[in-house]
């Protein structure tokens, strides 16, 4: 249910929406982050991040080429990244020493969902406690004490702790046993139909093999029985 507070007669908020009379709803932002403690074909991994990018013009004479630009993620700071829609971005988890049958790394793909960013200013304090919230991605190298991204006990933090800390260190984060940080978040600006109670709202992200099989794995699955679903096997 949305959070509301009362408005005087006849004002109309600017932060949020009115949903029945005198009754605003705030503008808000959901945003959550999901730890990936990633083990692809072996405990040892490497990210890179994937751009589909137009060829230079000199290699493209007819312009209708682009190809899949992938770019290696060796350090924790570099690996501190943004989203990018209009170039299909997306970050692959690699094990750089095994291959499928056609000799590419075996790998799974993380593809974002809806995304944003945060909305406070920079010196805001719910940024300085969730500074995670700044970047879509972090890749770390395992450690049993990280957990959390904003560190084990935010809410009355100073700020400062949990990703932005360990990754000031800029570990190796390549063919090493990993951990990657998802970021996504929604800013909802509440609707007429979200009161008194909110439709179900999804979002999310996905994780794909990419040559990690050597061919679509449904191939493999065994044929359904003779009579499956047939009245004279189930109901007669
Ligand atoms: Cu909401």
């Amino acid at each position: 249910m949305v959070s509301t507070a009362a408005v005087m007669p006849g004002e109309i908020p600017k932060y949020g929406t009115l949903i029945a009379p005198q009754l605003n709803a705030p503008i808000h932002q959901h945003i959550f982050n999901v730890r990936m403690d990633m083990t692809v074909d072996g405990p040892n991994n490497s990210v890179y991040e994937v751009d589909i990018v137009p060829e230079e013009d000199d290699a493209n004479p007819y312009g209708n080429a682009f190809y899949a630009q992938s770019t290696l993620l060796p350090t924790e700071q570099a690996a501190k990244r943004l989203i990018d829609p209009m170039k299909g971005r997306y970050w692959k988890i690699v094990n750089p020493e095994k291959t499928n049958a056609m000799g590419y790394p075996t790998a799974y793909k993380l593809i974002p969902g809806e995304n944003t960013l945060p909305l406070a200013r920079s010196g805001a304090s719910v940024i300085k406690r969730a500074t995670y919230m700044t970047q879509h991605l972090w890749v770390t190298p395992y450690s049993p004490d990280e957990k959390f991204p904003a560190g084990d006990y935010p809410n009355q933090h100073p700020g400062g702790v949990g990703l932005p800390q360990w990754t000031e260190a800029d570990r190796p984060i390549e063919n090493t046993d990993l951990v990657v940080w998802h970021t996504f978040a929604h800013s909802h600006s509440p609707r007429a139909e979200d009161w008194p109670v909110m439709p179900v709202a999804t979002i999310g992200f996905s994780l794909k093999p990419l040559n990690f099989f050597d061919e679509n794995p449904a191939n493999d699955v065994p044929p359904s029985p003779k009579n499956h679903g047939s009245k004279s096997a189930c109901c007669s």
